[in-house]
């Protein structure tokens, strides 16, 4: 459901790496392969991911839209090699093989192999896992990155922090004093992304245990923006409001189950008269603010200039070192599936990739109301007619 920016990614996850292509971004935002390859880094950490994250050293090449490290209005295309392709040459090999690698035929449960084989009529899972990895959320990130850098200029900052993992929680509030942007770099130095110090030696630890018995654990985190004006997304359509639009691009990351905005699923538990923000005005600024932000900075489709809150769960990764049964789809025989090298926990992961998601669909929507051909354009427009 993008309206001005169109993007897509190509690449599977031991191939020889990610291609993404963002259009509609405006003229004249700075930007380098250093900043893009910082939120690469920072999608990279976290506790609980495998080996795989040693070898890759996530820096995408800047291929296209860009001149003298400044959009051109034109599409961006971004490249990111896998390290790990040379190991995987041959099994990935591009041109048809003589020995082809023994097919992978045990599969799954949760992830999409078993589907993936129906539906494409593959014999050999591995057609199907390469590109349903969540290796291609690195490519998300790296243009997310981009959405990032034009919301930036405009103040509007998207930043985020792990709730809970398994058991495990983080039962702190964010200070208000913290901007998403600080909020980041708080976080970023803790190896679960949490801010609370006892939650976080509470969370190592459940990880520490699922790695142990060959599981996997989920959880859930929390994306905050601040500094949107009134009215992106809008109460008139179904598919434009911005709601929506968060949550098909929260819903559509690998292994995530569930998206809830402002108090969620909680606010059911409270009457109307305790749930919805009061309107006041207020005193130091003289415009309009509100008692508090149960709604999560959208009425009605349309942000409404409070933080938007999101939250979303991430389920347990499916492949694991102690696999569960299955059914081998060439010989019909019950089997352990399929194992292979894997992540206890991307949690922290997932979090990077759910700000870079907020990103691109924000970025959008601010286009869409206050859009330009060149950087100068939307500010004046945000300048003149934004609401905040
Ligand atoms: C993934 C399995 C692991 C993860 C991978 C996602 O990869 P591998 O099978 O090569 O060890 O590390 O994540 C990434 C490579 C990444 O960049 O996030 C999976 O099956 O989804």
């Amino acid at each position: 459901m993008m309206r001005k920016l169109r993007w897509l990614t190509a690449g599977e996850s031991h191939g020889k790496g990610l291609i993404g292509i963002l259009e509609g971004l405006p003229a004249g935002m700075d930007i380098t392969e250093d900043y893009i390859a910082f939120h690469l880094t920072r999608r990279q950490t976290g506790y609980g991911r495998g080996k795989r994250m040693n070898i890759e050293e996530d820096r995408a090449e800047i291929y296209a839209g860009v001149r003298h490290g400044m959009t051109l209005g034109s599409p961006i295309a971004l490249v990111l090699p896998n390290k790990d392709w040379d190991n995987w040459r041959h099994i990935m090999s591009i041109t048809p093989t003589e020995q082809p690698a023994r097919p992978i035929t045990l599969p799954r449960p949760g992830h999409g192999d078993l589907a993936g084989v129906m539906k494409y009529s593959f014999s050999d899972i591995r057609n199907v896992l390469e590109r349903a990895s969540a290796r291609e959320t690195a490519m998300r990130v790296a243009l997310g990155s981009l959405a990032r850098k034009f919301l930036l200029e405009f103040d509007i900052e998207v930043g985020s922090r792990v709730l809970s993992i398994h058991s495990a929680t983080d039962q702190s509030a964010v200070p208000s004093s913290l901007s998403p942007e600080n909020l980041n770099i708080h976080v970023d130095s803790s190896p679960v992304r949490c801010l609370d110090k006892q939650a976080e030696q509470e969370m190592i630890k459940v990880v520490d245990s699922a790695k142990q018995k060959g599981d996997s654990v989920g959880g859930t985190f929390e994306v905050l923006t601040t500094g949107l004006p009134y009215g992106l997304g809008s109460h008139i359509q179904w598919d434009l409001k911005l709601k929506a639009r968060l949550g098909e691009a929260i819903m559509s990351i690998n292994a995530i189950e569930g998206v809830e905005i402002g108090l969620g699923f909680s606010g059911t538990q409270h009457p109307g008269s305790c749930f919805q923000d009061e309107i006041i005005t207020d005193e130091e600024t003289g415009g309009l603010t509100r008692t508090s932000n149960n709604a999560g900075g959208i009425e009605a489709g349309m942000s409404n200039a409070q933080p938007i809150v999101l939250r979303a769960a991430m389920k347990p990764l499916p492949t694991l070192m102690k696999p569960l049964k299955s059914v081998d789809i060439q010989t019909g025989e019950s089997g352990l599936a399929h194992k292979e090298r894997t992540d206890a926990c991307a949690v922290p992961a997932a979090s990077v990739v759910a700000e870079s998601m907020v990103c691109l669909v924000l970025a959008d929507a601010l286009l869409e109301k206050f859009g330009g051909d060149h950087m100068e354009q939307v500010r004046v427009s945000i300048k003149e007619t934004g609401r905040f």
